[in-house]
């Protein structure tokens, strides 16, 4: 993609609101440099900047001579730069409004405020990123445990778009051959040499979208993570499993069954995978107003989850109520869980016989005990079963996946149309059609409204 005329310089606060040991406001474009020059002042003036050097000095409001802060401040020639554009990094100490007060100054003397992600859009429009690695940064900010770190980490570092090049190579190989058929129609059948063109598709395009559609499938819960949700009657202990399950006393606990009154959601680290986990007003009849409210959006989260802890109650044994419960989750990915074993005596063993011969894993969750069995199980309930290391896998992300699934699926066109002795033009068509769904992945054809639906998903300053 080239740009035709040349962006605004944008300016923004980089680093999280709320005070910490230093504060950074970026700047990007032509009129970096000349606006650093206006508010920034030292001992020795005028200040020279050597690129990618960091200077001392202060930042004032150069109208009053006000100094605003202390500051080191590195100017980056473009375009060994994040954006490939000039880039101005303000260090300055964290406080809101010092850093507020500074970027006012910096969009008084001409620099417009960066849009969410528009930093990392400028990288990508300007070629020094391809989409996949735009998309991985917004994934590495993102990530919740090291595994989806890393996986974010390895698309970043191009392994996705290095996959996906070595396939469209393949394919322009067979598209340059089929042209010159194109050329020759007389010769076509000598020049297509059609077992030949399907090993090769066989070999070096096939499989390997097969590899990553698969790989995008298994990564998905490392990538997104999952929701899982405690559902039971009131009082069976919902509230403790989440603590149990994160280690601290996040939720109430109480007595009183009713206690949670709206779902509270927390994330979990299991074996890498990041968890969701959604405490649930303990859902009941009757129940007053500001309980009502919590046990719908408890439905409502129930209707999301990607598997539910069935909670029973070991003291009181199964009721009825936990029988109509059951039958508003019947069908549903789900673990029950026996809880307060520790005071009560029953069998776990009743409980798959009830409800639908579901795993059933035995805790206290106030005695913390099982708890370990319990992760175990979700994770074996959630990969299924099936081995699958993310350390040095590169996993496509569900834009791509989707990309993916089309190429292939024109690929398999291709196959197909070889082997009917298809005619050139018709299988330059589906080659053409693999090759660009192709380049949508790294961005090549991306529409507008498409890169826009991913760079906002980022936060300002990136
Ligand atoms: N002995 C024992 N008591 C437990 C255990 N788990 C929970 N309890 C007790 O059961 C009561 C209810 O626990 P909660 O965690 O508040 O139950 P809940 O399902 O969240 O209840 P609601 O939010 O009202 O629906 C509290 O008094 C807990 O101390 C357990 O494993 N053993
Ligand atoms: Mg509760």
């Amino acid at each position: 993609m080239s740009r035709l005329t040349e962006d605004p310089t944008i300016a923004a606060i980089a680093t999280p609101p709320g005070p910490g040991g230093i504060g950074i406001i970026r700047i990007s474009g032509s009129q970096s440099l000349p606006i650093l020059q206006k508010l920034f002042s030292t001992a020795h003036s005028p200040a020279q900047f050597i690129s990618h050097t960091f200077r001392y000095g202060w930042i004032k409001n150069p109208e009053t001579g006000r100094i605003i802060d202390e500051v080191l401040a590195v100017y980056m020639k473009a375009p060994k730069t994040y954006t490939r554009e000039d880039i101005v990094e303000i260090h300055c100490h964290g406080s809101y409004i010092v850093l507020e007060e500074i970027l006012d100054q910096i969009v008084k003397h001409g620099a417009s405020l960066a849009q969410p992600g528009e930093f990392t859009k400028r990288a990508f429009l300007n070629g020094r990123i391809d989409l996949t690695q735009a998309e991985a940064v917004i994934e590495l900010l993102q990530a919740q445990t090291k595994e989806s770190l890393g996986l974010a980490m390895s698309t970043l570092q191009g392994r996705l778009n290095e996959m996906v090049g070595n396939i469209r190579h393949s394919l322009l190989s067979l598209r340059a051959i089929i042209e010159v058929a194109i050329d020759f129609p007389e010769d076509d059948v000598e020049i297509i040499n059609a077992t030949k063109m399907s090993d090769q598709l066989a070999r070096e395009v096939i499989r390997p979208l097969e590899t990553l559609i698969s790989s995008a499938d298994q990564g998905k819960i490392y990538r997104e993570g999952i929701s899982v949700v405690i559902l039971g009657r009131p009082n069976v202990g919902k509230s403790s499993l989440l603590n149990a399950l994160l280690k601290e006393d996040r939720a109430i606990v109480t007595a009183t069954p009713g206690t949670t009154r709206d779902t509270i959601e927390e994330v979990l680290n299991i074996r890498g995978m990041p968890v969701r986990i959604v405490d649930t007003a303990g859902i009941r009849d009757h129940a007053e107003q500001v309980e009502e409210i919590g046990i719908e959006r408890a439905r409502q989260k129930l209707s999301s989850a990607d598997l539910v802890l069935f909670l029973l109650d070991a003291c009181e044994g199964i009721t009825e109520h936990d029988r109509s419960l059951y039958q508003t989750i019947e069908g549903k990915p789900l673990l029950l869980v026996l809880n307060k074993i520790d005071v009560g005596s029953m069998d776990p063993h009743q409980c798959p016989a009830e409800f639908g011969n579901h795993q059933c894993v035995a805790v206290s969750a106030t005695q913390h005990k099982g708890i370990a069995e319990l992760e175990q199980e979700i994770f074996k309930l959630v990969t299924k079963g099936q081995q699958w290391d993310p350390g040095h896998s590169c996993v496509p992300n569900v834009r791509q996946r989707s990309a993916l699934k089309k190429a292939l699926d024109s690929t398999w066109l291709i196959t197909t149309g070889l082997g009917n002795n298809m005619s050139a033009d018709l299988l330059a068509v589906d080659v053409q059609s693999a090759l660009d769904h192709l380049s949508d992945i790294i961005g090549e054809t991306t529409t507008e409204d498409v890169l826009d639906m991913i760079f906002d998903q980022f936060c300002i300053g990136k």
